[in-house]
């Protein structure tokens, strides 16, 4: 199967798992980038059977759009039952490196008021130490020589992803050449950071379920 034909299989099955929750009040949360897109294609099938999605960017809130699925404010909703998203890379804790798509800040918020983060992923994005894809770290533009120096300092190689300003205006250095074993301490160093707004690492909420697509099947592991 190809990496697409992955992406659809494991955007289905978050689907199938997440069936219980789609009732006439449900507010769904909703990831940003092309496995979630697929999840977002699927979902519309059910238009008009839940209440509608909270959306981790502009262009996730503008493809549920397209599928008349209402979009709500965060600050209009209390908690989420379930957010569902990709990643761009998984350990085995379930501990995450997002943000390959820009989305990594609202991300990061949305999966924070969600009962439950079901991570859907291809088998591609299965690692055992996370760091072979560079950490994304959005930071405050002003502040983005001296975030870089910081991150340095850490081991890292950090580049400017150039043309890209974040749906918060914000820029985004991808640091290259980690190894994160300690992914909760780390993201915890990383936030500590002045100039920091988000780190593209998910481990002190880690995701609570992991579908993974591959070549034998749609693995769910928790
Ligand atoms: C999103 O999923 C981002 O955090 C991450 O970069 C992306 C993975 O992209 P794709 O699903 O296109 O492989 O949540």
């Amino acid at each position: 199967m190809t990496q697409d034909e992955l992406k659809q299989q494991v955007a289905q099955a978050a689907l199938d798992y997440i069936k219980p929750e789609i009732q006439s009040d449900a507010i769904i949360g909703v990831g940003t980038g092309s496995t979630a897109n697929y999840f977002i294609d699927a979902l519309a099938q059910y238009q008009g059977q839940f209440k509608g999605a909270v959306a981790s960017s502009e262009a996730t809130a503008e493809r549920l759009k397209q599928h008349h699925i209402d979009v709500f404010d965060m600050n209009e909703v209390e908690s989420l039952t379930v957010y569902v998203d990709g990643a761009d890379e998984v350990n085995k804790q379930l501990e995450l490196i997002k943000g390959g798509g820009g989305a990594l800040t609202r991300e990061k918020i949305v999966a924070s008021i969600a009962k439950s983060f079901v991570c859907i992923a291809d088998e591609s994005k299965a690692v055992e130490v996370l760091g072979g894809f560079a950490l994304p770290v959005e930071v405050i533009p002003m502040a983005r020589a001296a975030v870089a120096r910081k991150l340095v300092k850490l081991g890292g190689q950090p580049i400017y992803r150039e043309g890209v300003v974040t749906d918060n205006g914000n820029d985004i250095l991808d640091v290259h050449g980690l190894k994160i074993t300690e992914a909760k301490q780390f993201e915890a160093e990383l936030n500590a950071i002045v100039g920091v707004v988000t780190n593209g690492l998910f481990a002190q909420r880690p995701a609570d379920v992991l579908l993974l697509a591959t070549s034998e099947g749609v693995k769910t592991l928790s």
